[in-house]
């Protein structure tokens, strides 16, 4: 028989009974998924970046079919601040699930003025701060290429959310030094990452010589991206290994999910297999557990990082 594992995790002062979570933009808020399986049954759900005004998103086609990934050039498409609160968040804390509302804005004033008018909001377990969007107009704009924006972004979420709700920053992978940037949010008030956005692609159609994309670039997504992701958040958790992360990047199995956590993610969202299989979360996580027993691990916990530990040792 397989022993029992207390598969809990943390962000910041965030409890979730499990690590598997939605990755945001990819289970809107989680509606279709419920069809599927109870939401309260994973992690959390992690809902689509949304930002003050409503939005129609880049032009399509928005989508692209990669060798093993994917490419998305959505832009940010979404109902709004005041549509989403008013409908997404209720119906999801109906379903009794935990709820980490992800944030995005074009300025620094849009994210504060987001975080403002999530302060009242009770219920949701955290907030994520996109920074790291890699469809919009100008690459001026994605504030987690650098690394004083990153910083000024996290610090106006900070002061103007109060102390209470944790800040998940979420990062791109698309820059040269990764833990100096995570450094500067975690300075400005981040109490966790999120690892990592997609990565900057593009795809040209030989038959119209064009590209595919309405927006040209998109971001790349599924297991094509997998050992940037494991990448990334082994080097962030080496410089940082207090920081709790939230990894994401090309999981479809336990085994994936397991890579992650033993890079150093303490949670671990599942985004482009859900497209495939919409119950790929329920089974990544069972597939988890029956790994984590079968190492001996009694504790998700006792497995966050354990890659780093032969190196200390
Ligand atoms: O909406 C998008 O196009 C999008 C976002 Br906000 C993001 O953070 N990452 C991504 O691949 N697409």
């Amino acid at each position: 028989m397989n022993m029992p594992v207390d598969m809990s995790t943390t962000l910041g002062n965030a409890w979730f009974p499990t690590p598997i979570f939605t990755a945001s933009g990819c289970a809107s808020s989680g509606k279709e998924l419920s069809q599927f399986f109870p939401l309260k049954d994973v992690g959390a759900i992690v809902t689509k970046s949304v930002m003050s005004k409503p939005r129609h998103g880049r032009p399509t086609p928005r989508m692209a079919e990669t060798p093993s990934g994917m490419l998305n050039s959505i832009g940010l498409q979404g109902p709004g601040i005041d549509s989403f609160l008013a409908n997404d968040v209720p119906w999801l804390l109906e379903q009794k699930a935990r709820v980490v509302v992800s944030i995005a804005g074009e300025t620094i004033e849009e994210y504060a003025t987001l975080a403002r008018k999530l302060r009242s909001v009770s219920g949701i377990s955290a907030v994520e701060v996109n920074i790291s969007c890699p469809n919009v107009e100008n690459r001026g704009l994605v504030f987690a290429c650098d690394p004083d924006a990153s910083r000024r972004v996290i610090d106006g979420v900070r002061k103007t959310i109060g102390g209470e709700l944790p800040i998940i920053a979420k990062l791109s992978p698309d820059v040269t030094n990764l833990p100096e940037i995570a450094r500067g949010v975690v300075d400005a008030g981040a109490d966790a990452l999120a690892l990592i956005n997609t990565v900057l692609g593009m795809v040209i159609n030989v038959d119209t010589m064009k590209p595919h994309l309405g927006g040209k670039t998109g971001g790349l997504s599924g297991p094509a991206i997998k050992p940037v992701a494991v990448r990334a958040i082994y080097q962030v958790h080496a410089a940082l290994p207090e920081v709790p992360i939230l990894g994401m990047g090309g999981v479809s199995s336990g085994r994936d999910a397991f890579e992650l956590i033993l890079a150093g993610a303490s949670a671990v969202s599942v985004g482009t297999a859900s497209f495939g299989n919409p119950s790929a979360l329920v089974k990544i996580q069972e597939e988890l557990r029956e790994i984590l027993s079968a190492k001996g691990f009694a504790t998700l916990k006792q497995a966050v990082g354990y890659a780093h530990r032969e190196e200390n040792a």
